[in-house]
């Protein structure tokens, strides 16, 4: 089957940086905020419902900014529901604070990882300066908080996993990583490369396997396997129902969602189906619709075609084969949601059937079973 054609989205433009770790040019930003306040604590920071990437660039952060001689405090916002998340919590004892204990007296400024100021999905107090910014990827609204001045920023849209970005500075300041702290990001370069099977640069590689060799074999055996709840499977079994069959795609716009990850779970499953070529999954969950998309196509269109699908409503961010978004619902409830899903479909059949070549019967998508 010939890969889909993209339609021209135009991705906003963010300076990528490549090269060694500039460790220098990041600590005295530090260190110059942490002078000007009389602090010496850092909060790290990431966005809403962290994924292993996030979390492993957190604690990697936490260790760097220890070696550098501040203090550090994890932050995180929003629930986990991935079971292999919360077996990552779980095994990797995270004592990660919640958003509400952030004092902002007490701190000199935040350390974003694993996404931007402006991304829809990320939280930072107003009164609160962010410092420095590690991340991979691209985002929808990254230009608005463009005000915001960072005073360092680490974005390298080309390689896999933000947790093997932090692991650079690591390397680079001789630090001897941890039984906890390598397991943490080797399941970070993990789970954002697929096993270094997506995206990998050599940088992930050298992370991956550099980190594997000092983790806890034990922990990550039942990270990878945990037990699954009831809700799992029933999730499953719904949107097996729902999820159609446009052409090279699969889409599963399933209305309430039990929990918001599940559609990037169910995503990451779609996208397996022989001839697919890319998978969107979307649902509704306290208010808000998510969405995820995975490609399996040559490029790293993910961003691209979600950025069609959406059609300028909401936010949105991705790098690589891996994209995803959320808009708001307001007002307009379960109806919106519906009426949203409608828009999405008809955008899908755009991309799908351009020369609107399918029949009236194909365009409503057949069945996966
Ligand atoms: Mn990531």
């Amino acid at each position: 089957m010939s890969p889909t054609p993209v339609p021209p989205g135009q991705p906003p433009v963010v300076p990528a940086t490549s090269g060694p770790p500039r460790v220098e040019a990041f600590a005295s930003a530090i260190e110059r905020a942490a002078s000007q306040s009389g602090r010496r604590r850092v909060a790290v920071l990431t966005h809403r419902n962290p994924d292993p990437d996030a979390m492993g660039a957190c604690v990697g952060m936490r260790m760097l900014l220890r070696e550098l001689g501040f203090e550090a405090e994890v932050h995180t916002m929003g629930r986990i529901y991935r079971a292999e998340n919360l077996a990552m919590i779980r095994e990797l004892k995270f004592d990660f604070l919640a958003y509400e204990a952030l004092d902002v007296d007490q701190v000199c400024g935040a350390v974003l990882v694993d996404t931007q100021p402006g991304f829809g999905h990320t939280f930072v107090p107003d009164d609160l300066p962010v410092l420095a910014v590690f991340d991979h990827h691209l985002g929808s609204n990254a230009e608005s908080e463009a005000s915001r001045e960072i005073p360092f920023k680490d974005v390298r849209l080309d390689v896999g996993a933000t947790s093997s970005i932090v692991f650079s500075y690591l390397e680079a300041v001789g630090a001897e990583l941890d039984t906890n702290t390598a397991t943490a990001l080797f399941c970070g370069v993990r789970y954002d490369t697929g096993d270094l099977s997506v995206d990998a640069t050599d940088l992930d590689e050298e992370a991956y396997f550099h980190c594997l060799r000092r983790a806890d074999r034990e922990a990550l055996s039942a990270i990878q396997r945990p037990r699954l709840p009831q809700s799992y499977y029933r999730e499953l079994h719904r949107a097996l129902r729902m999820a159609r069959r446009f052409g090279p795609a699969v889409v599963g716009l399933l209305g309430q969602v039990e929990n918001p990850e599940s559609v990037a779970e169910l995503a990451d499953f779609f996208v397996r189906m022989h001839g697919c070529e890319w998978a969107l999954v979307g649902g509704t969950y306290e208010g808000e619709y998510y969405l995820s998309l995975r490609t399996r196509l040559g490029g790293r269109d993910a961003y691209g075609i979600l950025s069609v699908l959406l059609d300028g409503e909401g936010s949105f961010g991705g790098h690589g084969r891996i994209a995803g978004g959320r808009v708001a619902l307001g007002e307009a409830g379960k109806l919106g949601a519906r009426r949203l899903e409608r828009r999405i479909r008809t955008r899908v059949l755009r991309i799908v059937d351009p020369e609107k070549r399918f029949s009236d019967d194909e365009r409503l998508g057949g069945t996966l079973t």
